[in-house]
């Protein structure tokens, strides 16, 4: 078994249901087992760095969840786009356009991967607030981030300013 964390964001449809919704779907993997996900947090949606001005969509909530899988990371990706689509995710919009559903995986072990479909770590998460708050609920300061240094090294430099915590 590979301890994973999945990243889930969502900003249209009713997005705190949508999140409740996509743990229970997570802990129904197959080869899989649900460990924990921490509480669900709030922020405006990040500005696109192909789009100039402010971003005109509503904020985003957003959670981890902590996963073992025995499934390999592009089974999981296809496992986890398939929950995508079931709540209605359409793949044809803008870049960063409002969703439903988002489930990225964050780090699978502590590997480092690069091809056409997956990248691992995900890209950005060392430097957003709403990945690197709800991860320190889930784990400790010493997790490493490869490529990145340690959890708690990013949070110094990451400001909480913005993120709002709405359920534990
Ligand atoms: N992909 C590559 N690596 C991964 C990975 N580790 N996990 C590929 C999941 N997918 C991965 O993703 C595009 C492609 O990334 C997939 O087909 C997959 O093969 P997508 O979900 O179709 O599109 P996207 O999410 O719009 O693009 P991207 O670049 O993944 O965006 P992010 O990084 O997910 O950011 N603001 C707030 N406050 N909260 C948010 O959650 N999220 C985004 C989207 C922007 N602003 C936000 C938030
Ligand atoms: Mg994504």
């Amino acid at each position: 078994m590979i301890t994973t964390y999945i990243g889930l964001g969502a900003n249209l449809d009713d997005p705190r249901a949508q999140i409740m919704r996509a743990i229970e779907e997570l802990a129904a993997l197959p080869d899989s087992r649900l460990l924990a996900s921490s509480g669900l947090y709030r922020s405006a949606p990040l500005p696109c760095p192909e789009q100039a001005g402010e971003p005109d969509q509503p904020d985003y909530f957003n959670a981890v969840s902590r996963l073992e899988t025995r499934l390999r990371p592009h089974a999981l990706l296809d496992a986890l786009q398939a929950i995508e689509q079931a709540h209605g995710r359409r793949r044809d919009a803008r870049r960063w356009g409002p969703r439903p559903l988002d489930l990225d995986i964050l780090l699978y072990g502590n590997q480092q991967l690069e091809d056409e479909r997956l990248r691992l770590p995900h890209v950005g998460m060392a430097q957003r607030h709403f990945v690197l708050y709800p991860l320190r609920e889930l784990a400790p300061g010493s997790l490493e981030i490869p490529g990145h240094g340690s959890l708690a090294d990013l949070l110094e430099k990451c400001s909480q300013d913005g993120l709002e915590k709405i359920t534990s």
